[in-house]
């Protein structure tokens, strides 16, 4: 009898380690990669900003999709601050597909070479029942300044997968809420209170990303030489890679185009 119950505990135990095997794994891989313990350093990596560049432009192709309406009817207090109707700006593109709110930043390459955060902090605020700026890119332990500009509840709840995750309420005129991100991660955030509120907090553990602009547009500056992947993400585009490599002081122009 106890050895048949043995048997049926060391077949349960190899059950469960073999359920939650892949999903330890995957998690362990998510917090490598974030931490950058798997990243390469570069042979050139010299530690030092140097003048050199990584800019260009991210695009979109494939057939035009059509901005849907946000209902902000749920709070009256919201539907007052906009008296035309309000589209969802998770796409936004100018002329020839130019795609604003992508994130380019250098994925690897630096290695394991940390940078002191800004002493300035980095600010989200909820203005008119949505967040500004939609895409917020920051540094890792940098302070981040939360803001209720707005006359009702705010709720702001990022869903982080490798750092502290936190859910915290903002009423009308109350002061900023302070609050950082440890590590490198790009963490969706919600409000509790209205659903349609989205955006995201990209945290970065080095100061190499942009934000494009309306002409999708960005920048990386005072960049080392060496060898780089750079990453270009957008919230419903996924992410594209390419490699680059740059002398001292050299300027390179890449393009990302997504397909819809
Ligand atoms: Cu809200």
């Amino acid at each position: 009898m106890g050895t048949i119950i043995k048997c049926l505990h060391l077949i349960a135990a190899a059950i469960f380690a073999f359920s939650t095997a892949p999903d330890i794994a995957r998690r362990t891989m998510a917090i490598t990669r974030a931490s950058g313990a798997t990243t390469k350093t570069s042979e050139a990596w010299p530690g030092v900003p140097e003048d050199g560049t990584v800019l260009g432009t991210v695009r979109v192709t494939g057939p035009q999709t059509v901005a849907t309406r946000i209902d902000m009817a749920a709070d009256p207090a919201c539907l007052k601050m906009h008296p035309a109707p309000v589209m969802s700006d998770e796409v936004v593109t100018g002329p020839n597909g130019a795609l604003k709110n992508a994130i380019v930043y250098i994925s690897e390459g630096i290695g394991n070479h940390s940078f002191d955060p800004p002493t300035i902090p980095a600010v989200f605020e909820q203005k008119a029942c949505t967040y500004n700026p939609r895409i917020l890119g920051m540094r890792a332990r940098q302070t981040l300044r939360l803001i209720n500009s707005d006359p009702t509840t705010h709720n702001i709840h990022p869903v982080p997968q490798n750092n502290r995750e936190w859910n915290l309420s903002q009423p009308p005129g109350s002061s900023p809420i302070e609050e950082s991100f440890a590590r490198e991660e790009i963490i969706p955030v919600k409000c509790n209170v209205h659903p349609w509120m989205k955006g995201y907090i990209a945290v970065f553990k080095h100061p190499y990303f942009a934000i494009t602009n309306k002409d999708g547009m960005f920048e990386l500056k005072n960049v080392p030489r060496g060898e780089y992947t750079i990453e270009a993400w957008h919230e419903k585009y996924g992410v594209l890679t390419q490699k680059v490599t740059l002398e001292t002081n050299q300027a390179k122009t890449l393009e990302f185009v997504f397909k819809r």
